[in-house]
């Protein structure tokens, strides 16, 4: 975990699940400079923490996050660095990270926001969350990686139709889009995030993460790259302790105990 206690996140850790959440409330989570900066340390960090297992992402208040902060007005903005700079790296991190990302999406999520949730691996929502590209409304093009994840999902026709603001996505059009995974009441949005979490955190996290790799691969890969990746990241789970243990509770019908390697 950072040195520093962060002032735009709230961070804990419970049971091999790490959750950070968004605590800039009153402008529903806008990312500002700060809060971009802490939360690329605090992915820094869980990469680094053997502890962490698996990671959730979640917004304080009615939000979940609603892109950049717009409050400092457009005129000094800096568009590319603070991209390349804090942005990409954010999202390369969630996508990089060898352990699996829930997005617990509890309220509205737009611009960068929407690109935030969608880098996770797993999304929940809640009844209440909308998806608002919203890049279009003050004439920005879409970022963090929003038109790659949005055109590989959808089509490039659903996916204009979204940027453009002409289809709008609720909880149910998201999840019926194939976005989502559930879509839950608010009042059970904590805990059936925390079922998901606390599943993934126990499950065979080494192998978990090697499977992100293959995915994180395969949206480029030609049929032969995929097939030579899986083969080698195969080779390194299978030799594993948990591919061991795995094939162990299969034999004697108990439930398997992963240790994460
Ligand atoms: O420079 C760079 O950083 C480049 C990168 C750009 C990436 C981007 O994300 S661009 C897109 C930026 N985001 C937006 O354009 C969304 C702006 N917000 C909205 O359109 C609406 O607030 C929502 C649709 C998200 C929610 O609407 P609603 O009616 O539920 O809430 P509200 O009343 O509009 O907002 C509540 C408060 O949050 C309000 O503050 P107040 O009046 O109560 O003091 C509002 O100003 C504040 N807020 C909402 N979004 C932002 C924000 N404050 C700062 N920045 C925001 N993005």
């Amino acid at each position: 975990m950072p040195d520093q206690p962060p002032a735009t996140l709230v961070i804990g850790t419970d049971a091999g699940v790490t959750t950070i959440t968004l605590n800039r409330p009153d402008s529903l989570n806008a990312l500002n400079g700060e809060m971009r900066r802490e939360l690329l340390a605090a992915f820094k960090a869980v990469a680094r923490d053997e502890a962490v297992r698996a990671v959730v992402i979640t917004g304080a208040g009615r939000g979940f996050c609603a892109g950049a902060d717009l409050r400092g007005g457009s005129g000094e903005r800096e568009f590319r660095r603070v991209l390349s700079d804090e942005y990409n790296p954010l999202i390369e991190a969630i996508r990089g990270l060898a352990k699996p990302v829930v997005a617990s999406v509890n309220g509205v999520a737009a611009g960068a926001g929407v690109s935030l949730a969608l880098a996770a691996d797993i999304v929940v929502a809640s009844e209440e969350a909308r998806f608002i590209p919203a890049f279009n409304r003050i004439a920005l093009v879409p970022d963090s990686g929003l038109t790659r994840t949005l055109v590989r999902a959808l089509g490039r026709h659903r996916a204009m139709e979204i940027l453009l603001g002409e289809r709008q996505l609720g909880a149910d059009d998201a999840h019926a889009a194939g976005l989502v995974a559930a879509v839950v009441p608010a009042d059970r949005l904590a805990d059936a995030t925390r079922e998901l979490a606390e599943r993934l955190a126990n499950g065979p996290t080494g192998t978990i993460g090697l499977t992100k790799r293959l995915v994180n691969a395969a949206e480029d890969a030609t049929l032969h790259e995929s097939l030579a990746a899986e083969a080698a990241l195969q080779e390194i789970a299978g030799r594993g302790a948990d591919h061991s243990e795995g094939v162990a509770a299969f034999a004697e019908k108990r439930d398997p105990e992963f240790g994460g390697r």
